[in-house]
Order: structure tokens, then C-alpha cells, then sequence
């Protein structure tokens, strides 16, 4: 094994070396709890008392003993116990907390004394609020917070926080690219792991109470009795931290499973189906969430096939899952290749006239933007637009179009611009935010979705930074008002350590890295330029494929003139589903935001940007701008070796290399293309790509992951 020499210089190694960071394979997420500094050890609470005995409480429990413990270290804890009860506990209501804004799911951290005796106590309304508190309490001290004078109250500001897993049947994760799904169906109902009370305690840390386990592109047969089996099973172990179960439903799955000849949804027999399906799933679970739905979308089955409209279809499994509690998630993802017009027009157009027509117990989920989950696209034009439903609004966690899991993007900062965009739909602060969350239009039904990047990777997401935004999901389907800076610094304080030496540059790669990955691969508001099926890598001369609006070409129009999608009253006239002020603001190149100057706009390659430069000159200097940007996140990386275990900081380090290699590639190819189109020369300084178009274009990639749609 090891020579004399080696041995000898290993010892020596050991003695010289500080102790290197424990190895670490990042799947204990923010749950890492390592030992505190020896003033704050002490400090730690000598005892955890629970009042009650529901399994609520005793995991509430179990989540503090085993975090004390290891925060400890050798250290004897000595503070005041910590005690975990609800607000109905006599001690607790004798004490008149202000617990009235937490809601049933909210958690108030106090410093009382309880029964005559000091005591930190966690409470909340329910169960459920005294857990949120207990992971809000390990949050705070993880995060480099004391627990003397301690003084926590959060509630969270929109009903649903669900996560959708685009999860197949056989395993498969549609847009995942951290392995396997997590559900092993094969294996359930019977075997349910300790993953899986892993990925609630992970969810539950964060506020999630809600998953559905299903793809949207949904098999029938999630809906037969040996598959609700299993989604009961696995409901099971979730139900102690407060996330319900639901599934995709199939709109055809009358005709695939209940041998009916229509899925009508004025068919009073295929209603009686749906009415039957649900109760044979509340009868396995009782606290079954409801349905999402993707109908008439990408060639799924949906009411319009028969004539019907979004609204006859979901108010048909409203109906079925309404006497239960159910709700349903309708999705506004739906554009279709008869329809001529600007895809980013057609959910507004298909959704809008059927405001008002939807049962009280259906939400319509809308992607942040128009087309597709883009590194930026402008907010939803349907965000404000039908008042009388509540909209809950889809984000994408897994990062199809920004680079899988070797790219670094922090998406805290694209869902805040999201949250904050201002429709204006009811004057000035309108924003997406407050028509998510209810209050601009008193909507009590409320929710967020995030589709899912997990799977069954150690580190559950595929690389250690793209647990971040499973993070952030979390965070601000919580509390939408939370910065995603300070997001980003808990979360780097978490999983790291609180060090500012460390936080400092890690949430300053962070905030940066979102923009980054716009300007290397779609800046100035250009979209959907990625390589076909996969989405990876740049393929911006696409325009041969069966659906127009498939082909990058579609979306960038570039000639030998310009380039960008005219979106005016000159061309599809989109800036006119916006409000007035804001349509106005867009119908000008000149009140645009430059970020989405080429979504809205066909412009002259000559066009005078802000900066002076020709709007040439301008999107090369963008692309080069990104590409500094992760040379530099990698010069901070590398510098943080000192601050991170090996193993993260390896495949951290590793994968930034792909992602510069990533970028340039994304430069070079998307620069060869263009200019094979407008015949300019290369802006003044500016490399020409190191090799002719048709070398980018030769590039193919059959076995990309995620592809499975
Ligand atoms: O972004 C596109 C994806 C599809 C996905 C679809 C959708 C689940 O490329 O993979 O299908 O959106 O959101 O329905």
C-alpha cells in the first residue's frame, strides 16, 4: 500500500495539516447540524420537552434531540429547556402569546417562563405550526444565531406550497438530472425507507406541505388501486410533517381505465367516474391533496377534445374531489400547433374569458412566464388578468433551460424579479406577488408550485448549488417578501458554515449566477435558443422541426436586417395583454427594459443600446460579460478550498469548469450563427469564434438527460 516514505509523509501530513473538513456528500442538506463553537454549545438547551404525544410533535421532537446533540459536540448543554406544545396547552393559552396571525400553520419562538420555570418554547396554533417552528429555531442557530433573547413569529403567506415531481412510473424523471426518481414504486407500498422521511424532513424544514408525486405528463394507471396503494404509502410518512399527497390525473383515464368510450366532461357517466375515482382514493387517503392537470397541452388529452373548455374540465374533478376537501391545479401551460399565433399569446387568449367560470375549489397554475420557464422571460401577461381565480403561479427548480445541474444558477433572484414584477393591473403595486398570495384580490385559495430537482442522488439535486433553489422554492412560497440575498446567505451559512469569509463570496457568486447564465446564453431578452429535446447547448439555427413554435428560429427572427420577436401592434400584439401603462411601456424599444428588449421587440442590428454601443456590438459584449462572470465565480471557488470539504468542493470546482467551457461554447456558436445571417464583422476587440458554423452545428447530443417527455 503505502511506501515507507509515503506513510512517513502522511504522519507528518497530519501533524503540520489543520484537520481537513469532514468529507461531506451533501444529503443532509440544510439539515446538517454540526457543532457549534464552544460559547454557543454551551448556551444550547439541556433539555427538549414535548407537550402532547402526536406524531407531529414527537418528529418535532426528534428533529431538536438530534440537532442538539450534534451541535453540542462534547459540550454539555446548559440553557433553559426548549418546549414544544401548542397553543390549546394550558401553560401556553395562560400566557395570552399573540398567536393570532400564525394561521394553523405558522409558529411563534419566545422566551417564557413556563410553569414557573425558564423555557424557550416553540409553539403555533396546530401541531404542524410548533414543527415549522422547531426547523425555524435550528434554522436560527445553523445560521449562526444565538439562542439567548430569541424571538421568532413567522406565518406563511400562501396556502399551497407544493412541489411537482415530473416523475415517470418506470423511474425516469422528465427535466431531472439528479438520477433516479426518489419513489421507488417498485418497492412500495411495502418498503418505505428512511429516504423518504429524509425528503419530508428536508420539505417540512422549509414550510412545503404539499407534493405531487406524478408526472404532469400523467399515466392512467398512477390512478388504479396497486398505484394508490403505494401514494398512500408514502402520504403515510409524510402526514407527520404536514405535506399532503397529490397526483397528475390523466384527463383520458375514463377511456384508458374505466373502459367508458368518451372523457367528456359534460358526460354525466364519465362524471360518475371521476366521482367513484376519487372516493376510492380518499378512502386510502384521507388527506389526499387533489389533482394537478396538464390537459390539451404538448398532445395530452384534455376537454377540449371533445369541445369542451379548461373551465367544464376541471370544474368536473373539482366536483368529484369537492365533498373530500380536494382541490384541483389546472394548468394554463396550453398552446397548440393549429393555433397560428404568437405562442406567448395563447394561454392568455384560451384562459382570460373563462375568469369567473371556475369552481370555488380550483386554482389555475401559470408559469412565471408566457413561453417556458426561460433563463428570463417577462412576467405572465395572465398574472392580473383574471381576477375572479385564484392563480397560483409555477416556478421550475430543476434548470432545463439554464444549464441541468452543471451550471451554477441561483434562481432566488429570477423568482424574486418574478414576485415583484408589478402588474399594475390595480395601479402601481399590483405585483405578481400579492395576486399570487391573494390580497390583491381576496382570494382565500392560494398556491405556489415549484417542479422539483430531486432525485435519487446522494446530494439529492444534482450538484450541491442547485440545492439552493429547492432552498429558495421553500423559502419564498413561505414568506414571498424574504430577499433571495438573504436567502442565499442563510442557505450558504447552512450548508457550508456561517463564516462570512465563506458566505461573503458564496452569495456573491450566487446573486450573480442567474444573470450570468442569461448572458451567455439568451441576453437582451432572446429565448428558447437551446438544442432540440434536451434543451442543452445552443442550437439557435434550428428552424427545420414540425411545430413552428419549436424552432429557435421562431423566437429569435433573426435576418440579415435584425433580430427579436416583434410583439408590438406591428407584429403579434402581446404587449397588449399587459395593462395599459405597462403595454405602453413595451410597445417602445426605447421604455423597454433592455433585459427584454428583444422579447418584444425586432430591431435593426445597428440599434443604439443605452451604453452607446450598435445592438450588435452589444450582444457580443453580453455574451463575453457572462463568461467573466463564471470565470470569476471559479477565482472565488477556488480561493473558498480552504473553507469547504473536498469532496463538495471538488464536484463544485469541476463543474464550473463545464460551465465556462458551457459558455464559450454558447458565445462562440451562438456568434458564428449570427453573423452567418447579418455578414458583420466581429465587434471592435472581440475574438471570432475559434471554429466555422458548421462545427457548432455538427455538435449533437442523443443521450442528454431529462429527455423523456
Ligand atoms: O418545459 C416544457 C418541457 C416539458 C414539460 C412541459 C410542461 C412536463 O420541455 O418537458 O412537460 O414544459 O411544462 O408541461
Amino acid at each position: 500500500m503505502f511506501t515507507p516514505l509515503r506513510r512517513w509523509l502522511l504522519v507528518l501530513a497530519a501533524i503540520l495539516l489543520p484537520a481537513p473538513a469532514l468529507a461531506e456528500d451533501g444529503h443532509d442538506l440544510w439539515l446538517r447540524y454540526r457543532p457549534l463553537a464552544a460559547e454557543g454549545a454551551a448556551a444550547l438547551p439541556a433539555a427538549v420537552e414535548r407537550r402532547g404525544d402526536t406524531p407531529t410533535l414527537r418528529a418535532a421532537e426528534a428533529e431538536l434531540i438530534r440537532a442538539f446533540a450534534a451541535m453540542a459536540g462534547e459540550t454539555q448543554g446548559r440553557g433553559a429547556r426548549v418546549v414544544l406544545a401548542a397553543a390549546a396547552d394550558p401553560q401556553v393559552a395562560a400566557l395570552g402569546l399573540p398567536l393570532g396571525d400564525l394561521g394553523t400553520e405558522g409558529y411563534l419562538i419566545r422566551q417564557v417562563r413556563l410553569g414557573d420555570a425558564p423555557a424557550t418554547l416553540v409553539t403555533g396554533n396546530s401541531d404542524i405550526g410548533v414543527l415549522h417552528g422547531a426547523f425555524a429555531l435550528l434554522r436560527h442557530l445553523g445560521s449562526g444565531g444565538a439562542l439567548a433573547g430569541v424571538d421568532l413569529a413567522s406565518a406563511p403567506r400562501i396556502g399551497l406550497r407544493v412541489l411537482n415531481h415530473w416523475d415517470n412510473l418506470d423511474g425516469s424523471v422528465e427535466r431531472g438530472y439528479s438520477g433516479e426518481s426518489i419513489w421507488d414504486w417498485w418497492t412500495l407500498p411495502e418498503y418505505t425507507g428512511p429516504r423518504y422521511t429524509d425528503y419530508a424532513r428536508a420539505n417540512a424544514a422549509l414550510g412545503i406541505n404539499g407534493t405531487v408525486l406524478n408526472n404532469v405528463n400523467a399515466k392512467a394507471d398512477s390512478l388504479t388501486a396497486p398505484y394508490i396503494a403505494k401514494a398512500a404509502a408514502l402520504a403515510e410518512v409524510f402526514r407527520p410533517y404536514g405535506i399532503k399527497v397529490y397526483l397528475s390525473a390523466r384527463f383520458s383515464a375514463p377511456v384508458e381505465l374505466g373502459g367508458l368510450d368518451t372523457a367528456d366532461p359534460l358526460d354525466p357517466q364519465v362524471q360518475a367516474w371521476w366521482d367513484a375515482k376519487a372516493a376510492e382514493i380518499y378512502r386510502a387517503i384521507p388527506d389526499f391533496g387533489g389533482f394537478l392537470v396538464k390537459a390539451n397541452s404538448e398532445g395530452q388529452p384534455g376537454p377540449r377534445d371533445y369541445d369542451r373548455s379548461h373551465a367544464d374540465g376541471a370544474n368536473m374533478l373539482a366536483r368529484a374531489v369537492a365533498p373530500h376537501g380536494g382541490i384541483v391545479m389546472w394548468r394554463a401551460f396550453v398552446y397548440a400547433d393549429t393555433d397560428p399565433d404568437d405562442r406567448g399569446k395563447q394561454a392568455y387568449t384560451e384562459f382570460k374569458p373563462l375568469d369567473g367560470q371556475f369552481a370555488d375549489n380550483v386554482l389555475v397554475q401559470v408559469k412565471n412566464g408566457a413561453i417556458d420557464f426561460q433563463p428570463r422571460e417577462p412576467f405572465h401577461p395572465l398574472f392580473g388578468a383574471m381576477p375572479q381565480t385564484p392563480l397560483m403561479l409555477e416556478l421550475q427548480i430543476t434548470k432545463e433551460y439554464l444549464g441541468f445541474n452543471t451550471h451554477l444558477a441561483y434562481l432566488g433572484t429570477m423568482w424574486e424579479e418574478v414576485l415583484d414584477a408589478d402588474t399594475m393591473v390595480r395601479g402601481a403595486g399590483s405585483t405578481v406577488a400579492r395576486v399570487v398570495d391573494g390580497s390583491l384580490e381576496g382570494h382565500q385559495l392560494t398556491g405556489i408550485a415549484g417542479v422539483a430537482n430531486i432525485g435519487a442522488d446522494r446530494n439529492w439535486s444534482g450538484s450541491t448549488f442547485d440545492q439552493a433553489n429547492w432552498y429558495a422554492f421553500g423559502r419564498l412560497a413561505w414568506d414571498h417578501t424574504l430577499p433571495a440575498e438573504a436567502i442565499a446567505r442563510e442557505w450558504a451559512a447552512l450548508t457550508f458554515t456561517p463564516d462570512p469569509a465563506l458566505t461573503g463570496p458564496v452569495v456573491s457568486m450566487m446573486m450573480g449566477s442567474r444573470q450570468a447564465v442569461v448572458d451567455y446564453m439568451t441576453p437582451l431578452g432572446l429565448a428558447h435558443l437551446m438544442g432540440t429535446g434536451h434543451h442543452y447547448g445552443p442550437a439557435p439555427w434550428i428552424a427545420d422541426l414540425a411545430r413552428p413554435e419549436w424552432n429557435p428560429a421562431y423566437y429569435h427572427k433573426a435576418d440579415r436586417q435584425g433580430i427579436g420577436f416583434d410583439r408590438t401592434s406591428t407584429g403579434s400584439n402581446a404587449v397588449a395583454q399587459y395593462a395599459a401603462p405597462l403595454a405602453a411601456r413595451f410597445a417602445d424599444p426605447a421604455t423597454t427594459p433592455e433585459a427584454d428588449l428583444l422579447w418584444f421587440h425586432h430591431l435593426p442590428w445597428d440599434y443604439r443600446m443605452q451604453s452607446g454601443r450598435p445592438l450588435w456590438a452589444e450582444l457580443v459584449h453580453r455574451y463575453d460579460r457572462g463568461i467573466g462572470n463564471v470565470a470569476e465565480m471559479r477565482r472565488q471557488w477556488h480561493a473558498l478550498a480552504p473553507l469547504v470539504d473536498a469532496e463538495r468542493h471538488e464536484q463544485t470546482a469541476a463543474f464550473l469548469a463545464i460551465q465556462q467551457r458551457d459558455a464559450q461554447w454558447w458565445r462562440d456558436a451562438s456568434i458564428a450563427y449570427w453573423r452567418s445571417l447579418n455578414g458583420l464583422p466581429m465587434p471592435g476587440g472581440a475574438a471570432a469564434p475559434p471554429r466555422d458554423l458548421d462545427y457548432y452545428q455538427s455538435l449533437s447530443f442523443p443521450y442528454a438527460p431529462g429527455n423523456t417527455g
